[in-house]
């Protein structure tokens, strides 16, 4: 096939936008500034999309990974930071728009000296700085507290031992002096997320106190006697339904997460894979967010479970971005992609959910707000109805295009020629 043949020549995608944007202008919807925006926006690409969730530490023997499982086998996966990094690298130049890295502690680089989770330091993240300082990009951490012997049992800030408490808050800690290093050095704010497998496979006879633990663990990693300036380290957690091997409870529950965030003016984490599977996220927003100053969301694609499937253009992420845009509250949004599927090209994996995600942004800002509420307010509904499916085939796809253009990147399906160059050129070679 031919590589170009994928979209129409740019003087055919210009010709395109003029009438699209007509189309728009005609509903009071200014497609030129809905671009503008939709970049501004950063998404935050998660590092272990590359490796499979594998990280750079190395370990005797199978080590539990905490629930988190990528499934397939697909040839690729990048087996070293500089792997990740040149991956990482691709899939920028693919995606339009404002873009960060985010990092997982376990990906620290320590050279032939191992260092334990609760010793880790800024230095063991010298070469993600330097990359992203050389990217022009902000960085984004998480602590990580599973894949670890200290957390076979699965349980880490919530253990019965006091012993295991110690060294997670101690991890914990030493993450938050590393976000810190890393918002100093790419002068951006860095957000930490915290995420934990702790939880029981089936009935626990004490829900109370893993929970009580976990409040007391996190009020001293928090502690102001660390000395970190929250302005620059942004510290999140994450809740979630329930784990691999911790189905009947999870301590770090969405109960427990928003009370918690809320009481210690901490970023909450909404991951789209972290609800029951009929449960969806957007409606959820307008209700947090009168009570919350931002979300942090994990864009994910959960299939049945919390699967982590690649992120796709659908209706649940339209309806989210849609509920951020039409409550005036996009810059409370702080966004970050989560998945991870080894059963395909690993960074058209990444480009695919990193577009869809910013297609559904730039999708967002074009929606008809002001006419549809005001259909609401004027009770005619079945207009606003007619409205919302009109919606559905407008030439949106015009203005994406125009957008991948505006930001320098490749408009329609034009990306997959330098995707399947990339895997003949390089991930095809990591045998
Ligand atoms: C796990 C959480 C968490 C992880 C990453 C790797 O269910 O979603 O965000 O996916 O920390
Ligand atoms: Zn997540």
């Amino acid at each position: 096939m031919n590589a170009n043949c994928y979209v129409p020549g740019d003087g055919q995608l210009e010709h395109a936008y003029h009438m699209a944007r007509e189309w728009y202008a005609a509903y009071e919807v200014d497609t030129d500034a809905a671009i503008a925006r939709a970049l501004e926006v950063p998404i935050s690409l998660h590092c272990w999309q590359a490796d499979d969730v594998q990280g750079l530490e190395t370990h005797e023997g199978n080590i539990d990974g905490g629930g988190i499982m990528a499934t397939g086998g697909y040839p690729g996966r990048a087996r070293n930071g500089d792997e990740i990094r040149q991956d990482l690298t691709q899939v920028l130049t693919l995606t339009p728009g404002v873009l960060r890295a985010n990092i997982h502690a376990f990906y620290a680089e320590t050279g032939s000296t191992p260092v334990d989770r609760d010793a880790l330091a800024p230095e063991h993240f010298a070469r993600w700085m330097d990359w992203a300082a050389a990217q022009k990009i902000g960085l984004d951490f998480n602590t990580t507290f599973f894949a670890h012997p200290l957390a076979a049992d699965g349980y880490t800030l919530s253990h019965a031992d006091p012993a295991v408490r110690d060294f997670w808050v101690a991890h914990g800690v030493a993450c938050r002096h590393i976000a810190q290093a890393m918002a100093e050095r790419l002068d951006s704010p860095c957000v930490l997320n915290h995420w934990i497998p702790d939880g029981a496979k089936d009935s626990p006879a004490d829900r109370w106190s893993p929970r009580t633990r976990l409040v007391a663990s996190y009020d001293r990693l928090l502690a102001a006697e660390h000395g970190i300036d929250r302005a620059r380290c942004v510290d999140a957690v994450e809740s979630k339904l329930f784990g691999l091997g911790s189905e009947d409870y999870v301590v770090g529950s969405f109960e427990f997460y928003s009370a918690f965030a809320l009481t210690r003016k901490l970023l909450l984490c909404l991951d789209m894979g972290h609800f029951h599977p009929t449960e969806t996220i957007h409606d959820k927003l307008s209700a947090l967010l009168q009570f919350h100053e931002r979300l942090l969301l994990h864009v994910s694609r959960p299939l049945r479970w919390d699967s982590d499937h690649v992120v796709i253009f659908n209706d649940d992420l339209r309806a989210v971005f849609q509920e951020w845009v039409r409550g005036g509250a996009l810059d409370r949004a702080v966004v970050a992609m989560d998945f991870f599927d080894a059963s395909i090209n690993r960074v058209a994996a990444y480009v695919i959910g990193a577009r869809a995600t910013r297609k559904a942004l730039l999708y967002s800002l074009l929606d008809p707000v002001a006419l549809l509420q005001a259909c609401e307010q004027a009770g005619n509904h079945a207009r606003k109805l007619a409205l919302v499916e009109e919606w559905k085939t407008m030439p949106f796809d015009a203005v994406w295009h125009w957008c991948c253009l505006q930001a320098g990147t490749p408009p329609g399906a034009a990306w997959l020629s330098a995707v399947d160059a990339y895997e003949r050129d390089v991930l095809a070679k990591r045998v």
